[in-house]
């Protein structure tokens, strides 16, 4: 029996699912009496470093942990729960942490870096533990834009470090105490394996030799599934043209969202992400199948999940108001990892662009603060309006390598919202970067007239908006074989590659990618 800290805050639910697949059962954290006695704890870190101390000093469990671990009882920290173990953080100033070691968690600040660390990265392992003791250099799954080094005095914790920009402290352990920033229960079999470890207790170990050369971070191979109901009523993946997904009038039915899901999965896809395409019309509390689709595709997928399509605030049929946090919140704790908004993006950067101002109340600011910026991922639906010469327009514009129908050498991307049915006075410049001035952490950067289209990314659209940004930015739309994925990674500093439609129709395996990713010296997971 395992016990599970789950103070109400983002995805736990992965957590839960890892242990259970691993064949233990869980059993939740009711009082700090529980946290005493519990024979093996796991201590999630979920949401931004304020809100989970927030939360552990509201249901008064502070003490209880500090008390646990003083005593060496069996820990397991996750991510910001190893961040916890510290005196407090950049994230949220003045909040206190548990202070078992010495110093405050920084924010990463080198030049140049992209920020949140989101991916798949090594570690350098500084002592041997039973937890990696079957370890094979796998690259293990990170999400964070705050970092821990050691005070000189606590340096008996080391375990592991890992290089993003600078060496920063990956995981810490003493006794039987243990705290790792990468997601165990995100990193695919290498995580199980390390989870597995703690939980059986396991007391074996093998000697390590910190490597010399720094890890390096992997990019990304992310499969993409857009899911919809079809005129029968069934959910299925489907997958457009250019934004069209009907073909002689239905709407075309690629798969089961959770087949799919777990074949990808099996398949080595870094990621999964589930985009609900009429959530411009449809509202996700009252679409159950899609919370379903995703609480049972986070039993059987242990990598990172992203789910789109309806975040905003709603007004129910009967009267009853939710702001997209409540949204986000019931997408989180159905096994989420990150959200990703469309449409209310583009409103809300209109806002900021007109008025220069952060209410602290949009979508992008109420999620990113409660579960940070790494959990929220700004979808961008762009199309090519072509311009004669840039003065004809105000928008950030290109010189193009493809002119227009009119031999127009010049364009801009204009941001579109629902679905790509109506198109705003902005573009993917100002959409991408006042999103991240208000807290985003990821932009997906689709190509409405590259989607489907077979013909290779839109490799001026990412690099316009990838020189704009310091957050990661994930390519996509127009993945027609392995050889786009290398150019994208040769030709953009993107992080991660998106495709749908060759997959889904088994023209490319990921392995292919993969592969040829490999040949190029692109590294991958
Ligand atoms: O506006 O917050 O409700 O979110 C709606 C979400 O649904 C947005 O993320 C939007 O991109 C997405 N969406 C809406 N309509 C469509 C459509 O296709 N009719 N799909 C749609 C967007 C584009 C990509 C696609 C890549 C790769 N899908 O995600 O997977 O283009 O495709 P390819 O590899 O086959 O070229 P909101």
């Amino acid at each position: 029996m395992i016990t599970l800290l789950d103070y109400g805050a983002g995805n736990v639910r992965s957590v839960r699912n890892a242990i259970r697949k691993l064949g233990y059962e869980v059993q939740d954290v009711q009082s700090s009496a529980d946290i005493l006695q519990a024979e093996r704890l796991i201590f999630p870190g979920v949401g931004s470093y304020g809100s989970v101390m927030e939360r552990l000093q509201r249901d008064g469990f502070v003490e209880a942990l500090i008390e646990r671990i003083k005593s060496d009882k069996p820990v397991l920290g996750i991510c910001v729960a190893l961040q916890a173990l510290f005196e407090g953080s950049e994230e949220s100033p003045g909040v206190a942490g548990l202070s078992i070691l010495k110093g405050q968690i920084k924010r990463f600040a080198v030049d140049n870096l992209s920020v949140p660390q989101i991916g798949w990265n090594g570690i350098n392992l500084h002592k041997p533990s039973p937890l990696f003791a079957e370890y094979n250099n796998e690259k293990l799954y990170f999400v964070h834009s705050y970092r821990a080094t050691l005070a000189e005095e606590d340096h008996d914790w080391l375990l592991s470090t890992t290089n993003y920009g600078e060496e920063f402290v990956s995981s810490v352990q003493k006794g039987n105490v243990v705290a790792c920033q990468f997601h165990p229960e995100k990193s695919g079999e290498a995580g199980l394996a390390i989870l597995d470890k703690f939980l059986k207790g396991s007391t074996e170990t093998v000697q390590v030799a910190p490597k010399s050369e720094a890890t390096r971070m992997a990019k990304r191979v992310i499969a993409c599934l857009d899911v919809r109901t079809n005129d029968n009523g069934d959910l299925v993946v489907t997958k457009g043209d250019q934004y069209d997904v009907r073909d002689s009038g239905e709407v075309r039915n690629l798969g089961k969202p959770v087949e799919l899901a777990s074949r990808y999965y099996q398949e080595g896809a870094d990621e999964i992400t589930f985009l609900n395409i009429t959530g411009f019309r449809d509202f996700p509390m009252e679409d159950q199948p899609m919370i379903e689709v995703l609480e049972r595709t986070s039993e059987q997928v242990f990598v990172p999940l992203t789910i789109g399509g309806g975040i905003r605030e709603f007004t129910d049929s009967n009267g009853k108001e939710y702001t997209s946090l409540d949204v986000a919140t019931e997408y989180f704790r159905s096994g989420a990892d990150k959200i990703s908004i469309g449409s209310d993006a583009c409103y809300t950067a209109e806002e900021y662009l007109k008025t220069g101002k952060k209410t602290g109340k949009s979508s992008i600011e109420q999620i990113s603060f409660v579960y940070g910026a790494q959990a929220v991922v700004i979808s961008v639906d762009p199309r090519r309006v072509y311009v004669k010469s840039p003065e004809e327009t105000d928008h950030h514009v290109i010189k193009t390598v493809v002119s227009g129908p009119q031999g127009e050498e010049y364009c801009w991307y204009q941001c579109t919202v629902m679905g790509g049915r109506e198109g705003r006075d902005l573009d993917a410049v100002q959409l991408a970067s006042s999103c991240e001035a208000l807290g985003a952490g990821e932009i997906l950067l689709n190509c409405i007239d590259k989607d489907g289209t077979n013909s290779g990314f839109d490799m001026e659209l990412i690099n316009m908006v990838k020189g704009a940004v310091s957050i990661p930015v994930i390519a996509s739309s127009g993945a027609g074989s392995a050889a786009h994925f290398v150019d994208v990674f040769n030709e953009t500093d993107a992080e991660a590659a998106l495709a749908a439609g060759i997959f889904h129709r088994k023209e490319v395996p990921i392995a292919e990618v993969k592969q040829a990713l490999r040949d190029d010296g692109v590294e991958i997971r």
